[in-house]
């Protein structure tokens, strides 16, 4: 059956990877799951053609046949439940992974989110400047955290999960603002998931798309 997913027409970060189509993508290719993808502009997000998919208006979605899905989280869990490698065969391990990637979208997310606020979205308001440290400190606290669990592993619960796909995926998200070379081994962590190459395929498809579209802009 084929699998469709809908992505930015034009990314907002030009092809970085930090769109959230890319993590779905990078899940897509880890499992050998062929693909489609469906472009959609900002306002096609917010019409009802869209908005049947995703109630919010965004993107990415996912498409199997008469199942559509929205939430990355989601998304990628269920791509880990239907097909091999992206979830330890162990119970009790597979717990774990699964605790992780809750962990990356509801404990570390967030606050990386808020930071992007206030850097892109609020940066014209008055308070803004004052808000910054009071963010990125809230998001240090999250990265020593993470690292002293990390500690010398190469993933954060045995072999490489979808806990550890979601855990990089939020992370990169620091890059733009610097942040992760101030934790050396997450931001060897982070390199260690975008080397492996079902990302580079996710990278590289997402680049295709974005830059194309640059181009010719
Ligand atoms: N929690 C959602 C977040 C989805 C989300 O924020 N998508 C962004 C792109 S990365 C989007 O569509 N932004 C445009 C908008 O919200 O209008 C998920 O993980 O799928």
């Amino acid at each position: 059956m084929t699998i469709t997913i809908t992505a930015f027409e034009r990314s907002p970060d030009g092809g970085k990877g930090l769109a959230r189509d890319t993590r779905v993508r990078w899940a897509l290719e880890e499992v050998g799951q062929p693909y489609e993808v469906r472009l959609v502009s900002f306002r096609a997000m917010k019409e009802p053609a869209h908005l049947r998919l995703h109630p919010f208006g965004q993107i990415p979605t996912y498409e199997e046949g008469d199942l559509v899905l929205f939430e990355t989280g989601a998304i990628v869990f269920h791509l880990a439940q239907r097909h091999p490698g992206l979830l330890p065969d162990d119970a009790n391990a597979r717990a774990r992974a699964i605790t992780w990637m809750f962990a990356a979208l509801n404990t570390v997310e967030p606050p990386i989110l808020d930071l992007s606020n206030t850097r892109i979205a609020e940066r014209d308001k008055p308070w803004s400047q004052e808000r910054l440290p009071l963010v990125e400190d809230r998001i240090r606290q999250r990265l020593v955290q993470l690292s002293a669990r990390l500690g010398d592993a190469g993933w954060l619960d045995g072999a490489f999960s979808a806990g550890d796909l979601m855990m990089v995926s939020v992370l990169l998200r620091l890059r733009p603002a610097g942040m992760l070379d101030e934790f050396p081994d997450l931001a060897a962590y982070v390199a260690r998931g975008e080397a492996r190459p079902a990302y580079q395929r996710a990278f590289a498809a997402q680049w295709a798309v974005n830059t194309a579209k640059s181009q010719a802009g």
